[in-house]
């Protein structure tokens, strides 16, 4: 049986207890067991951390680019592998599981570079003869709570950023996807990062989570995942004036206007609705259609949708793999109902599967007839449940994408340049895609959202030296 452990200052460790780490392809299939961490040993995984801060603080830039780039050499390299892993363990399918993989890989590369490329400024003060300069330094330990749906991409995107600025990193991955955080775990403990400068520690957030968030010694907290725990977690970092960084729910809105091309907003809405079995949280869950294209819309999206292949993420022909667990499964399908009871129409899909291997697969559902106060529309379902609500025009198609909790990712579908220069404006969201799915991002530019997506610095690209760097003036009077 794999164990996958703890990494505590340099060594691999049992954990106070183990859970095993189920296949949601195939029940019977345990990937392995996984280390729960004590208080006790996510406390010392914050000392180890703090221990080795300092000599982290003063290693060069090389250095961090040396470390940085092997460990992306070494992630690109097992992609396949790794992604296996990955589809195993969350669900997706191979393609998006080594997808995922490959951006991981590409993210600690886009780092290293980062290292090599930080910047200062250097100012002539008010005051005559004296020299003002303004540098960025680490801001110490760094705790990263990260989310079951992308188990390497997101860890990597705030564990590379974290060290490549300096920085100390407690890393405590959800518990469903232990299999990926343990093997991102072994290469960079072959890094030649110093030993304490990255550790690992598994289990339940409840447990682990207040003394990540309560330390003394941890600086700076960045969490992925759901609002409830968003925000306990906002509370616990302002008690301890700790910098926090949350990236949160969403209910994003897909507009496709009468004079969009028909296949891309198909193609768009599918793939941001549907794919990664609709558990991302830049997921096009509204989709918000103009009376013109509503009919036609509705038609090609129900054709498509029958024709995707729902089974084992790891069997090759699959299109949609399985919801992680039981809960998440029970969830989305009570959505479908809540839905139907209030007056939705379940255009499609909607229903748990039966395949040859036990699993938690669901055909994904389309419902249709729903309006904006519906409780699908406003609330975040993390599953294969799109909606669609049908608008008079653009203005309303607008108003209704705005009208909502949350501002992750907004899309429009549309051929025409002058509504689509409207909606980048004024849609609410940190991310406005423009005949492009809602999901799927870039490595290499700023992720985050307005409203109660997300709080705090952005996260990737160069703004991720903003959350991981502290700004120091200093002023020099020869
Ligand atoms: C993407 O859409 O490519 O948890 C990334 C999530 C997001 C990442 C989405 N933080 O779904």
């Amino acid at each position: 049986m794999t164990e996958f452990r703890n990494f505590i200052a340099g060594s691999w460790s049992e954990g106070a207890s183990q859970s095993p780490n189920i296949n949601p392809s195939d029940t019977r299939d345990v990937i392995g067991t996984a280390a729960r961490a004590s208080r006790a040993e996510a406390e010392a995984a914050v000392e180890a951390a703090h221990a080795a801060a300092p000599l982290w603080a003063a290693s060069t830039p090389q250095q961090r680019f040396d470390v940085l780039d092997r460990i992306g050499t070494e992630i690109l390299e097992r992609r396949e592998e790794l992604g296996r892993l990955l589809s195993r363990e969350e669900g997706k399918i191979l393609a998006e599981g080594s997808g995922e993989v490959m951006r991981a890989g590409q993210i600690f590369k886009f780092f290293a570079g980062e290292a090599l490329r930080q910047t200062g400024d250097v100012l002539a003060s008010v005051r005559p003869g004296v020299t003002v300069d303004v540098r960025r330094e680490p801001v110490g330990v760094v705790a990263l709570i990260t989310p079951w749906n992308f188990p390497i991409a997101i860890p990597a995107w705030k564990i590379a950023p974290a060290l490549a600025y300096g920085n100390t990193v407690v890393l405590k991955p959800a518990e469903l996807v232990p299999g990926s955080a343990h093997a991102l775990a072994e290469i960079i403990s072959r890094s030649g990062l110093p030993a304490g400068a990255f550790n690992l520690v598994g289990g339940k957030g409840s447990d682990i989570g207040p003394v990540l968030t309560s330390h003394p010694k941890v600086k700076a907290v960045s969490f992925t995942g759901s609002v409830p725990t968003g925000r306990g977690i906002a509370r616990a970092c302002a008690e301890n004036l700790k910098k926090v960084q949350l990236e949160m729910g969403g209910k994003n809105p897909m507009v496709v206007l009468d004079d969009a091309d028909l296949d891309i907003a198909v193609a768009a809405s599918l793939n941001g609705a549907f794919f990664s079995t609709g558990q991302r949280c830049t997921a096009s869950s509204r989709l918000i259609v103009t009376e013109g294209i509503h009919d036609r819309f509705v038609a090609r999206m129900t054709e498509a949708l029958k024709k995707l292949v729902v089974g084992d993420a790891l069997d090759p022909a699959t299109q949609i793999g399985p919801v992680v667990d039981e809960r998440q499964l029970a969830q989305d399908l009570d959505y479908v109902d809540i839905a139907r009871g209030e007056g939705g129409k379940v255009a499609f899909g909607g229903e748990r599967l039966n395949r040859e291997k036990p699993g938690f697969y669901m055909a994904p559902a389309l419902i249709t007839e729903t309006t904006p106060g519906m409780r699908i529309n406003r609330e975040e379902v993390f599953g294969p449940v799109a909606s669609v609500i049908r608008v008079k025009d653009y203005d309303e198609a607008l108003a209704v994408a705005n009208d909502c909790e949350f501002g992750l990712s907004s899309g429009i579908c549309t051929t025409s340049l002058k509504y689509a220069s409207d909606f980048k404006a004024k849609a609410q969201a940190g991310m406005v895609m423009v005949n492009l799915p809602t999901a799927g991002v870039d490595y290499h530019v700023p992720f985050g959202g307005t409203k109660g997506s997300s709080f705090g610095p952005r996260e990737q690209g160069r703004y991720a030296a903003e959350f991981y760097t502290t700004v120091k003036t200093a002023y020099t009077q020869p």
